[in-house]
């Protein structure tokens, strides 16, 4: 059994071209693995292109070289991002016309969401696995193995019967994460993901290569109205023990001596005890490392203890998902159960650490967003004076309270085609130049107006000690 994993190229969203490894391919791989199947992964993000060629032309011919070589029995195309889901489509396509025999697998945020319309739109693609993907994937092989296809079994999962789609709804997500073997770093080159770090916040002065992703967590027990990530790792934050966590790190510090990660969960620090805990395992190995959080973190889980374990261990920087000035947009709108107090406390915290650079994310134009609104949360970056504060256009991603609320109130701008976004990536991309929807009392002049205010106050609290890094 042979089992080939693809992952198409991130959109150009990432403007600094720093790619990491890609967690969902490694963890996928190292399940598959771990019951012998044999395992092969294709990036497209580490794909070396001449200026000269046509860019989806070498995608597509690499696709096809590998599927060739490789020769799988299975291939699964991850779509992390709905941005990806052209290019998977296309080299699903070109796939099945070169090699029908062979199942294609879909997975990731993208396929989840829209499982019904992509299986119903394209011949090329055979099932889609809905959520987290491990245990999933490796039914699907073993059913390969034995020849015998009990679909119905499989939780999660979505296929095609006659003309009609079957959906087993995702009901179990795995508990023990532990039982998980670490993502199957040995199966890429570590090297094809190096870039130049030269202006990187690098305050304990380590060789980096590169950062590499950690999870120690899954899934976040909140729901705010703007965020999607529920419907990939379900409704319960699931955490890894520390010590297994601080094994990975040493893994990956020892075999490949690696010194940077960024730690990818969705909820970091939900837990205090978890987070000292994580903190003093790496305190009481010795590593000399350094991390980030590169997604925001919930703020609120902060306080003197948390924050001085994590710089203490390795922090060095730190995004904290803020996300509005506006008492009423920040709590009764998004949901998000941060008093103003408490972001004061923590940032004013951070600034015990001149090492730590400090990000703090914020969104605008939710429906409710007022001048009022807009105003508060200028006012609060000013006056919290982080070293990177960013602010972006809001994105109603489909299968969040906020698009639903957008549809219904018929907020779109641009009459945008709602019944195909499915296939129409467009609307991911807005470079915080476009917004997608009108709030119930702005115009849309307004919203530019802001962009533009919050563009300038942006460039001049970027400190210059920390103009370094684009991301
Ligand atoms: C890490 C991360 C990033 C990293 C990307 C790292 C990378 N790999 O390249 C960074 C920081 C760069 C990033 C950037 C952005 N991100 Co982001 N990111 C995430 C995050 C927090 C975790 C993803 C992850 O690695 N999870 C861990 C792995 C193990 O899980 P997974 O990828 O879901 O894979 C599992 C399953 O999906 C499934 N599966 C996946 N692939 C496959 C394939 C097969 C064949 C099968 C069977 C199963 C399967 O099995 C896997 C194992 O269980 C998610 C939130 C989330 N929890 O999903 C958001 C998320 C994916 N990001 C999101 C967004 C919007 C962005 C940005 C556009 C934000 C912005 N405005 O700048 C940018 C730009 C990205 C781009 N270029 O388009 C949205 C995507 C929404 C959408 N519909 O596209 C998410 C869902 C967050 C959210 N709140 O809604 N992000």
């Amino acid at each position: 059994m042979k089992f080939l994993l693809i992952n198409p190229p991130t959109p150009e969203v990432i403007s600094n071209k720093e790619y990491y490894v890609p967690p969902n391919m490694l963890y996928l791989a190292a399940v598959l693995q771990k019951t012998g199947v044999e395992v092969n992964i294709l990036d497209l993000n580490i794909l070396r292109l001449h200026e000269s060629q046509n860019i989806k032309e070498a995608y597509d011919k690499a696709v096809i070289e590998r599927v060739s070589d490789f020769r799988p029995s299975m291939i699964g195309l991850g779509c992390l991002f709905s941005g990806q889901f052209p290019d998977a489509l296309r080299f699903s396509e070109k796939i099945k016309d070169a090699f029908p025999a062979i199942p294609i697998v879909m997975g990731g945020i993208h396929a989840t969401l829209y499982h019904k319309e992509i299986l119903t739109n394209c011949r090329s693609i055979d099932w889609i696995v809905l959520g987290e993907g491990e245990t999933a994937i490796t039914q699907l092989a073993a059913m390969h193995r034995t020849g015998r296809y009990e679909f119905d079994r499989i939780d999660g999962f979505a296929y095609k019967v006659g003309r009609t789609i079957a959906v087993n709804p995702k009901r179990n997500f795995i508990s023990d994460l532990d039982a998980l073997p670490f993502p199957a770093y040995h199966l890429i080159n570590l090297e094809d993901y190096y870039h130049d770090t030269s202006n990187w916040h690098n305050p304990r002065g380590l060789p980096i290569n590169a950062s590499l992703p950690l999870l120690s967590s899954r899934s976040c027990p909140m729901r705010c109205n703007f965020c999607s990530m529920f419907m990939v790792m379900g409704p319960k934050w699931r955490s890894r023990s520390p010590k297994n966590v601080v094994d990975e790190i040493q893994f990956l510090y020892d075999e490949y001596g690696h010194s940077h990660f960024s730690f990818m969960d969705d909820n970091l620090t939900l837990n205090k005890r978890n987070t000292l805990e994580l903190c003093n395992e790496i305190i009481r190995r010795n590593l000399n490392i350094q991390f980030e959080t590169p997604n925001g973190v919930a703020t609120r889980t902060f306080d003197a203890d948390v924050l001085d374990a994590l710089v203490t261990a390795g922090l060095v920087r730190i995004s904290f998902a803020i996300e509005s000035g506006s008492d009423f947009i920040r709590n009764r709108i998004m949901g998000k159960h941060l008093p103003l107090e408490k972001i004061y406390e923590v940032v004013q915290l951070t600034k015990k650490y001149p090492e730590l650079y400090v990000r703090a994310f914020f969104i605008m134009g939710l429906p409710e967003e007022t001048r009022e609104t807009l105003e508060d949360t200028y006012r609060l970056i000013e006056e919290i004076d982080v070293d990177k504060p960013i602010v972006s256009n809001l994105i109603p991603f489909p299968g969040t309270k906020l698009f639903e609320q957008a549809l219904r109130d018929d907020l779109f701008v641009d009459n945008l085609d709602v019944d195909n976004l499915w296939k129409n990536p467009s609307f991911y991309f807005t470079e915080n130049k476009r917004f997608f929807i009108k709030p119930y009392n702005l115009d849309l002049t307004d919203l530019h107006e802001y962009r533009s205010k919050f563009d300038e106050l942006i460039e001049r609290c970027i400190s210059e000690k920390m103009r370094v890094r684009v991301g």
